[in-house]
């Protein structure tokens, strides 16, 4: 365990006598020159690296440290996706789910100042619907204007369909929005028409490709205006086997061309049980191998996000956690002030500790491109903080990293259905499926792991191992490699 250790629960509670009065180390920065999303302060323009890094959807080394809160003030929309139900949030930037709590502005600004007080990983505040954050402006801008005069700091995003888009540019650019995601399924009309039935526009519907055309022109102009204005992009495309997904590598190269920051290509969430088109038509989405093929087919294009959890439009916390259930209307208090004590504090401490991860992560991945030789994928089960510090049993998703000669990188996530432990006891079913969500995964690194799912695993040809407890991800990674597959690596299994 390195002497530095901070955990996330020390780094939650922590107050101002915590801090050293020292100034935090200075970061030599990430020798790893990957793709933006997990791109480092030595990869890009300093006035870039402030936007975002402390953006957990547009820095992947953020999502460790930083949180978001969605508030759900849009619940209008402009078009039709054939893979949304308008009995859940917008499955552009959520996973259909539980509809969310609809708020008003007012109510909004309480439930962000509550969480400010309470999560002092918060950073940003993103409107993602649960319908267009864009068609429904008036809402999103007051929620905008009122959190930002009660918390200056705090940094403003949006999601939308694009649609309604360029109508707003000039006033994001005038309330300091520096972070807009558009949803742009297609370039070509044709293909939009497999996947939006309608749109609304202009005090009309349009169908077919009409309605395609119509929404293509308006997605470009928005980026277009958008990329002029220095305003950070990024693109969402789900990717739908057999309508886009091959489509989607031409995606990536005309939205790179009018400057967007990053892609983001999401599978496609497809079940009967949602009621959306496709579901019951029997679209299916893509498997994990198949994501990450095309996802790897679009190297040297735009620049790609693979940490996207899909969260809801009333998501908060950390991306692989939602604590949108603590935070509900009910238990937010009529009267709030912001007090920006732990946040700062927080801050701090995250500075010191995220300088020494990136020294200590720069020499685990140079041992590793000297000495590595096929690749294998391994999975984390971390609970934030860049470390492997959560139980096998506690973990609802595990995140992948692939290590090789190429060094330590990460490659997405997979959700399991439900922790294997259940208060005292492991869950056999729960294993089962776990082992099958972890396909073709080498091993697994955590915390802490039981006897038994270590030797369901192992049977499975899944090492687990508890061995790398506490250190920091890359150098877990690197680790097990040099100690555990070294010689072994041919037969590592092929990423
Ligand atoms: Fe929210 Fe989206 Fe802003 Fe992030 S989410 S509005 S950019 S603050 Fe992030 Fe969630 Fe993926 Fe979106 S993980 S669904 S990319
Ligand atoms: Fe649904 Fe979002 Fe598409 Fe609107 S933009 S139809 S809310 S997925």
């Amino acid at each position: 365990m390195d002497e530095d250790f901070v955990s996330l629960d020390e780094l939650r509670s922590v107050t101002a006598d915590d801090i050293p009065l020292e100034a935090p180390a200075t970061s030599s920065g990430c020798s790893s020159k990957s793709c933006g999303s997990s791109g480092g302060q030595g990869d890009m323009p300093a006035e870039v690296w402030e936007k975002i890094k402390d953006h957990p959807c547009y820095s992947e080394e953020a999502h460790h440290y930083f949180a978001r809160m969605h508030v759900a003030v849009a619940p209008a929309c402009n078009i039709q996706c054939n893979y949304c139900n308008r009995k859940y949030d917008c499955a552009n930037e959520s996973r259909p789910g539980v509809v969310s709590e609809k708020l008003t502005p007012d109510q909004a600004l309480r439930k962000v100042v509550t969480v400010a007080n309470e999560v002092p990983q918060l950073s940003v505040l993103g409107i993602a619907g649960p319908g267009d954050a864009c068609y429904d402006w008036r809402k999103s801008k007051a929620t905008f204007e009122a959190v930002s005069k009660a918390i200056p700091d705090i940094k403003l995003c949006i999601s939308t369909n694009g649609l309604a888009l360029p109508d707003h540019v000039d006033e994001l650019a005038k309330m300091n929005v520096d972070h807009v995601t558009i949803t742009i399924n297609m370039v070509d009309p044709e293909i939009g028409t497999k996947i939006y039935p309608w749109i609304f526009y202009n005090h009309r519907r349009y169908t077919g490709l009409e309605a395609s055309q119509i929404l293509h022109e308006r997605q470009m102009l928005g980026l277009e205006m958008l990329t002029a204005r220095g305003i950070l992009t990024k693109i969402n495309s789900v990717m739908i086997p057999g309508v886009n997904d091959e489509h989607l590598k031409v995606v990536n190269a005309e939205v790179k061309k009018r400057g967007a920051f990053l892609h983001n290509i999401m599978p496609l969430i497809s079940d009967p049980a949602h009621g959306t088109h496709y579901g019951l038509t029997g679209q299916r989405g893509p498997t994990h191998a198949e994501l990450k093929t095309l996802q790897d087919a679009c190297a040297g294009g735009a620049n790609l996000m693979r940490h996207c959890r899909q969260c809801r439009a009333d998501a908060v916390g950390l991306l692989g956690e939602d604590r949108g259930q603590e935070f509900t209307l009910n238990q937010i208090p009529e009267e709030v002030s912001y007090d920006p004590a732990q946040r700062d504090t927080y801050r701090q401490v995250v500075a010191r500790e995220r300088a020494d991860h990136v020294d200590a992560k720069s020499r685990a991945i140079a041992d590793l491109m000297a000495a590595a030789d096929a690749p294998i994928l391994v999975a984390v089960a971390t609970k934030g903080g860049g470390r492997v510090n959560q139980h096998f049993g506690h973990a609802r998703e595990f995140q992948v990293y692939e290590a090789s000669a190429k060094g330590v990188s990460f490659v997405g996530h997979r959700k399991v259905e439900d922790a294997y432990c259940q208060g005292g006891f492991g869950e056999d079913a729960t294993l089962t499926s776990t082992i099958a969500t972890l396909e073709g995964i080498t091993a697994v690194l955590c915390a802490k792991v039981g006897d038994c799912p270590k030797d369901e695993l192992s049977r499975a040809g899944i090492i687990v191992s508890d061995a790398y407890a506490y250190e920091y991800i890359e150098n877990a990674i690197s680790n097990f490699y040099l100690n555990e597959i070294g010689s072994a690596a041919p037969q590592a299994r092929s990423a």
